[in-house]
């Protein structure tokens, strides 16, 4: 597309928002302050550098084996470098622990210290982009058991409470070296395949660990731990230790913040509708955006209902800053870097939407029990012309606009990731 048309799309679409009361110009500014998590773990289907044999467990899964994964953090780094000059905005990297400089060596996960991420926390520096940590808690013989923090085994827990330990103060010195919180997400696959009878002790033992690993206070200017909860795994479909009930429990008791990933609940259970109860409970929401396909698939985030229910609950709670928008999903069968692009362009698109909604024109209606016509406008504004607005943003951005990207992403994998052998 000219830069002309683009920008005369743009001013038509403006006035047709300016007559509903919107300001497209300061929706654009808006979304441009929204910076995503992305997750580093789309680009090598959760592999991570800790073990060059190692695959991955845990209950998760990444279906297919499309060439070009990145096989180090250097090219890990390349992939990311690419995606980001792909789309609009500023945004984060969500790294996990797997993912460290351990130089050859196998240092595990009861070791791993600072320095093992000084060079994620140096390239973060160079590119401008901030930092956010998952602790590991998959992909390890320790958890063969299907157990980590909740195990019965006391030298179990007591390595994983370690493990966890060392994550935090990781966290907090990438917090601490890029003035801003690290938000330190923990997720455990703990569970098991069939009736578990000890359900109660299980969940004891978790609390009773994460009490113990949570117990140094570290300032919440650079660290925010949140905690993720599960409904069920491969291999853990009938019992799983950190449950809803049991987060929601624990991040309100301790005042803290709780992780919702759209994939972790009965299938037409959604997270968008959560959101308004937990900001009422908890200090702040992270979001894990995926794309759960019937089931916890972790499918490529694409414009769905949901995605836009999300984020329509997101701008109209008027608590976007307690709101963090993490991506977490990995589709190892098709170019990684398009599915990096397309999710992040989605999530920005929903959100978008959301911005040039009209809402308290809505609540008005639905404060006169005009609830026909808040029906009408909602209809409405799907058919509005937000992708001209996006259109435009990416243009004032320099990126590719519209379909543009794709032709991009078809010459790196030509380039670059085509040439990488399997791991
Ligand atoms: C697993 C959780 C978890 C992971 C990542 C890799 O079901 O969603 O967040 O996807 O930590
Ligand atoms: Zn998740």
């Amino acid at each position: 597309m000219k830069d002309e048309q683009i920008k005369k799309a743009y001013e038509a679409a403006k006035e047709q928002y300016a007559a509903l009361g919107i300001d497209a110009d300061q929706a654009v500014e808006k979304l441009n302050t929204v910076s995503l998590s992305i997750h580093c773990w789309q680009a090598d289907d959760v592999l991570g550098f800790e073990n060059p044999e190692g695959g991955l467990s845990g209950g998760i899964q990444a279906t297919g084996n499309y060439p070009g994964k990145a096989r180090s953090i250097e090219e890990l780094q390349k992939d990311i470098e690419k995606v980001l000059t792909l789309v609009p905005g500023k945004h984060r990297l969500s790294l996990h622990a797997i993912y460290g400089d351990f130089g050859g060596q196998f240092v595990d996960r009861d070791q791993i210290e600072p320095k093992h991420f000084q060079v994620w926390m140096d390239w973060a520096k160079k590119n401008n982009v901030k930092l956010d940590f998952n602790s590991t808690f998959f992909s390890h013989p320790k958890s063969d058991s299907g157990y980590t923090l909740s195990d019965f085994d006391p030298e179990i827990r007591k390595f994983w409470i370690e493990h966890l330990r060392r994550c935090r103060r990781i966290a907090e010195e990438m917090g601490r070296q890029q003035g801003d919180a690290c938000i330190h997400n923990i997720w455990i696959p703990d569970g098991e395949k069939d009736k578990t009878v000890s359900r109660m002790k299980h969940r004891e033992l978790l609390k009773q660990s994460l009490d113990e690993a949570l117990a140094e206070k570290i300032d919440t200017k650079y660290l925010k731990d949140t905690v993720e909860c599960k409904l069920f795994g491969i291999g853990s479909e009938s019992f799983v230790t950190g449950s809803h009930e049991f987060y929601m429990g624990y991040a309100i008791k301790n005042n803290m913040m709780l992780t919702l990933d759209a994939g972790h609940f009965h299938p037409t259970e959604v997270i968008s509708d959560k959101i308004s109860s937990m900001l009422l409970f908890v200090p702040e929401v992270n979001l894990h955006v995926s794309r759960p396909e019937r089931w916890d698939s972790d499918h490529v985030v694409i414009l769905t209902d949901e995605l836009l229910a999300l984020s329509q609950e997101i701008v109209r709670s008027g608590q976007i800053d307690r709101v963090h928008i993490g991506l977490d999903y990995f589709d190892a069968s098709i170019n990684r870097l398009g599915a990096y692009v397309v999710g992040i362009r989605s999530a920005q698109k929903a959100m978008l939407q959301a911005m040039l909604e009209p809402t308290e024109k809505l609540r008005d209606f639905e404060l006169k029990n005009k609830n026909f016509q808040r029906m009408a406008y909602l209809e409405e504004l799907k058919a509005m012309p937000w992708n001209a607005v996006y259109n435009y943003y990416c243009l004032q951005q320099a990126v590719p606009v519209a379909d543009e990207y794709i032709a991009s992403i078809q010459a790196y994998e030509d380039e670059v990731t085509s040439k990488r052998s399997s791991r």
